[in-house]
């Protein structure tokens, strides 16, 4: 992985389709499954659990005749915690920066009052859309309807598609729709970049990954995890990070008995981390108490998740 720098003044510059692509919906819709599949990376958080991006995250697809700019943005969802502020400015920001808009679709539930906050904001922004279907795999026909219908009914211009974000060969119509509908101009971006996010961060994100599949229901909504260091040895790579809680309780639920929970973390997120950087990880989990960090503007500026 090469992390991007702003020019490719390095490399020729090249000219073709660019700009960017702000992926808006609801919470687990699958837009950073599609950032993964199209970078063939797993460089964004992906979870069954809502509310699994929390902060922008952009992704540089390039091929040929386009470079694609992805902006991969929290779900769209109603929270009264000033994470749920900063998650909603995240949000405005994408759609700011944005050229075009993928507008992911789950036709696996029903449409709802964050659908409707979706299609506002997209129809609001002013700026060309797309409607994607996700999950076209497990959905029916008739909820894949419904869907469309929904959106349709509210984004009546824009061009739609059935796609399946796991799958990269079912996700090719969209990237050539995306291509169809950006404007030429020079790449910012060298052939190789992918990210302009330090490759800490993305560790940290990969190690709430981990902690978001083997914990349950509401406290891994209120862990952050920041890597406090990087080191090398040898081959190996050594990360210390620590985990952010709300609560002391919380410390007996991320630990479990025995300390056998978060061996777990540590074990599943080591695999993680070493499928992104290609070495051998030690992994040291610390785990601290941020009391109530979530509803305090500093402590989300300290952790990254307010710009
Ligand atoms: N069956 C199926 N599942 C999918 C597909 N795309 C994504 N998923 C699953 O949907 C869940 C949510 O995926 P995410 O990529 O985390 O969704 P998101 O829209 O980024 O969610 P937030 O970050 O919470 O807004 C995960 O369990 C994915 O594996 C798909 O095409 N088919
Ligand atoms: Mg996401």
């Amino acid at each position: 992985m090469t992390a991007a720098t702003s020019s490719n003044s390095r490399d020729q510059r090249r000219f073709g389709r660019t700009g960017y692509v702000a992926l808006l919906g609801r919470p687990n819709t699958g837009k950073s499954t599609l950032l993964n599949t199209v970078l063939g990376q797993r460089l964004a958080a992906v979870s069954s659990k809502p509310q699994t991006t929390r902060k922008r995250l952009l992704g540089i697809h390039t091929d040929k005749d386009a470079q694609i700019i992805f902006l991969d943005a929290p779900g769209v969802h109603v929270g009264k915690l000033e994470l749920d502020k900063a998650m909603d400015k995240a949000i405005a920001r994408a759609l700011e920066d944005a050229d075009l808009l993928v507008v992911m679709l789950d036709p696996t539930r029903e449409p709802g009052a964050e659908d409707e906050l979706t299609a506002g904001l997209a129809a609001g922004c002013g700026k060309p859309a797309i409607l994607a279907v996700n999950k076209t795999d497990v959905a029916s026909a008739a909820d894949i309807a419904r869907s469309l219908a929904f959106y349709r009914q509210r984004l009546p211009d824009a061009p739609f598609l059935e796609i399946v974000a796991l799958d990269r060969v079912r996700s090719e119509a969209l990237l050539e729709q995306v291509k169809a509908m950006l404007p030429e101009g020079p790449f910012l971006y060298g052939d190789d970049d992918i990210t302009n996010t330090s490759e800490r961060d993305i560790a940290a994100e990969l190690i709430r990954e981990a902690l978001l599949e083997e914990l349950r229901q509401e406290v891994p909504h209120s862990v952050a995890v920041a890597v406090d260091s990087w080191k090398k040895k040898g081959n190996r790579l050594r990360l210390d990070a620590t985990l952010y809680i709300e609560r002391e309780n919380h410390k007996a639920i991320i630990i479990g008995r025995g300390g056998q929970k978060i061996a777990r973390i540590r074990e599943s997120a080591e695999q993680r981390l070493q499928a992104f950087t290609g070495a051998p990880i030690t992994l040291c989990l610390f785990v601290k108490v941020a009391p109530d960090w979530r509803q305090k503007k500093k402590l989300l500026q300290e952790f990254k998740l307010l710009e």
